[in-house]
């Protein structure tokens, strides 16, 4: 890459090409480059003979192959990234004087690497958990990362304690059961015994831990940091990513069940999003807090198990995020990103969260081990788009040719340089916060109050959000073998709500709380998924037909949906086109057997009158799936007939036509839009 030319949203890209091959209609060679003969059989002492260790071909191979593993990541081991870029709205010169948010002309590539906490590499991505959400700004002052989360709160708030929450979520290590779940006696153990986890667990049992799409759902930078200007002056910023298609999820059954029909669902969801020019976009948000008013709030700014309530700090959007291309290989791209939050620019500094320092510690410690050794900063990936100097050297897989007789500062020999620099040319000076204090293991009384947020998390819910959190924590609790921990669970619950511990107490045949109860009454509107944006856009619809179906008519339906920006699929039982009628043919995309009703936002019953009594339950089974999860279920023509149309036709989200097709099309995309009918009954 030529480190001269100007930064703009290609640069990260332009320097990944040099490092770019493509093996496609090229000889097969050696590492050193000798052209191969034989790939197939290995050099042998007769044809029925002793292998011998003379093959270097054999040799390099099988040697390559067996160090192809790195670690896995201890922590948000299965992941998925894309690239793309960002752009700020308007300058952010009052509050940073970070350059990637100056400019609104500027566009700073970037990378996102999205991941569930708890699960191995391998492990399905619909579980119920926290999700991953960092992304790396390649700025032309260095990189820059955000690597947070989509809840923004934390278990905890001293980094010291992370090991013990990671040990009790991870697979209990006795049997190594159960995988990517919370749902075992170790983990609930762990929260029952430090209650500061109150808060991030609600959010947990929320539908905010079974997200729709990595499309669909928020990112939050957790801590308080601090933006600087360029006088030097500092607010306390929280950071925000609103993704424009608002924010959705799935119901507990059907995540569970997708974990099994296709555990590589929302890796798909954003590859084929990026490939089919569908580019997920997401806003950047800053709450701001001046300085002065540190103590202004009845929460400690430096507790990370805190959120400041949106309404009481408002977030003022200040760009956008594009993703728009994906990678070209995960392993050296996704698996080999290293993401810091102590990656910063000048602009951006630290609070004294003892989460966040801890985590200072933490990510270069474990890239050391997961990536070989200190020259992690090498691989394409990670290089900063723009020039890098210094004296280190050496080191495992080092790259670099460092040029010249010296590698140390001071020195005359070569004029003192790489030299550092002052503020004023870009050089990175620490924010002077003043500190006093004594060295003390303690936390301050500020961070000891763990149920009010909870209990406005708990408040701001709507109903059947409330209804998922009491299901959650039946479930889980469900599943933990202990008496005793269960019990624990629902007393510490209490202090949220009694009305919210008595009903899993019940459900897992604990004794309903004795005390607790919350004075809080405050809630935040902003918290309620029911207040998200709702758009058709990107939603799949699986639409079932058979043959002789009415082709123009259901063909009108479909167009009209993709003009909505909604996606469609055909769903026969066979693939193939399948044959109007009028002669039409629509290719059918899956079969019964090839797909699920769970991978799909709506099903479309459009009909079709060749159909057998085995096609007709299949169908059937679909559409009562889909409406068990709340889903827009459109039905036309013979399709009707395929849903117990006693039982569905006036709930909420079913819509029936077969007269006008403009009127269903348009009724029907409305009730995808909605995401999903709460208010419906399910016949139990
Ligand atoms: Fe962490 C990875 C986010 C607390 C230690 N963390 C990791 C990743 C994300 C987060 C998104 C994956 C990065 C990637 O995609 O490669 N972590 C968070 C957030 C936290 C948090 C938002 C709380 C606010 N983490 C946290 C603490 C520690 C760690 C308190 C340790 C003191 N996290 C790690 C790690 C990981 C990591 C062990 C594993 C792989 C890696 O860093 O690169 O260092």
């Amino acid at each position: 890459m030529n480190n001269k030319g100007k930064m703009n949203e290609n640069s990260k890209n332009e320097q990944l090409e040099q490092f770019r091959v493509r093996d496609e209609g090229e000889k097969l060679t050696t590492n050193q480059g000798l052209k191969v003969s034989e790939d197939e059989f290995s050099l042998k002492a007769g044809e029925r003979g002793p292998t011998l260790m003379e093959d270097f071909h054999f040799r390099e191979k099988m040697t390559h192959f067996d160090h192809e593993r790195i670690p896995e990541r201890i922590v948000h081991a299965r992941g998925f990234a894309a690239h793309g870029e960002f752009e700020v709205y308007e300058s952010m010169k009052k509050y940073t004087k970070a350059k990637f948010l100056q400019d609104p002309s500027v566009k700073t590539p970037v990378f996102v690497r999205f991941s569930t906490v708890a699960g191995s590499r391998g492990s399905a991505e619909t579980v119920r958990d926290v999700r991953g959400f960092a992304t790396k700004f390649y700025t032309e002052e260095g990189n820059y990362d955000l690597v947070g989360n989509n809840i923004p709160v934390f278990f905890i708030q001293d980094a010291i304690k992370f090991p013990d929450l990671i040990h009790a979520v991870k697979p209990e290590p006795h049997n190594e059961i159960p995988q990517a779940a919370s749902a075992h006696d170790t983990f609930w153990d762990f929260v029952a015994n430090n209650q500061e986890s109150a808060h991030m667990v609600m959010w947990h049992l929320s539908d905010r831990a079974i997200p729709r799409s990595f499309r669909m759902m928020e990112g939050f930078g957790v801590h308080t940091f601090r933006l600087v200007n360029e006088e030097g002056k500092a607010h306390f910023v929280k950071f925000h990513w609103k993704p424009v298609l608002g924010v959705h999820s799935l119901v507990w059954d059907e995540a569970q069940k997708i974990a099994g029909k296709d555990p590589d669902f929302h890796r798909r969801d954003l590859w084929e999003s990026i490939e089919g020019g569908l580019f997920p976009e997401y806003e950047l948000g800053v709450q701001l807090i001046a300085e002065e008013d540190e103590f202004s709030f009845d929460f400690d700014v430096l507790d990370p198990t805190k959120l400041w309530p949106e309404e009481d700090v408002p977030v003022k959007i200040i760009g956008k995020m594009t993703l728009n291309r994906n990678v070209d290989n995960v392993f050296a791209e996704t698996e080999q990103v290293a993401f810091h939050p102590g990656h910063v620019v000048p602009g951006i500094d630290f609070t004294n969260d003892p989460l966040l320092q801890g985590r200072l510690f933490s990510y270069t410690d474990t890239q050391l081990l997961r990536l070989g050794g200190p020259n992690f900063h090498e691989l394409p990936i990670n290089r900063p788009v723009c020039p890098f100097h210094n004296n280190q050297r050496d080191g495992f897989g080092r790259q670099t040719i460092n040029v010249g007789q010296v590698s140390y500062h001071k020195n005359s020999l070569a004029s003192n340089t790489p030299a550092p620099v002052s503020e004023d040319e870009g050089g990175y000076v620490h924010y002077q916060e003043k500190v006093e204090g004594r060295k003390v293991q303690s936390r301050s009384e500020s961070f000891k109050d763990h149920f009010s947020q909870a209990a406005m998390f708990w408040n701001s819910m709507s109903e059947p959000e409330k209804e998922h959190i009491i299901d959650a924590f039946s479930f889980e609790l469900g599943k933990v073998k202990s008496k005793s921990v269960q019990q624990q669970v629902v007393d510490m619950f209490a202090n949220v709500s009694v009305e919210l511990a008595t009903a899993f107490a019940l459900a897992i045949g604990a004794m309903p709380p004795q005390k607790g109860g919350s004075q809080v009454t405050k809630s935040s509107p902003a918290l309620s998924q029911l207040n998200t944006k709702k758009l058709p856009n990107t939603r799949k619809v699986g639409v079932i037909i058979g043959t002789d179906f009415k082709g123009e008519d259901v063909l009108n339906v479909c167009n009209a949906l993709i003009a909505e920006g909604i996606q469609v699929e055909v769903i026969s039982d066979k693939l193939g086109n399948q044959k109007a009628f009028d002669g039409t043919e629509l290719k059918v995309d899956h079969t019964f057997l090839t797909c699920d009703s769970v991978l799909f936002d709506a099903i479309y019953a459009a009909g079709g009158k060749g159909v057998s009594q085995k096609f007709k339950e299949e169908a059937a089974y679909f559409i009562q799936e889909a409406f068990s999860h709340y889903k827009a279920i459109g039905a036309t023509f013979e399709g009707k007939n395929w849903l117990q149309e006693e039982v569905m036709a006036n709930s909420p989200g079913v819509v029936i036509e077969d007269q006008d097709m403009s009127v269903f099309a348009q009724n029907f995309g409305q009730a995808i839009s909605a995401h999903r009918h709460w208010n419906r009954q399910l016949v139990k």
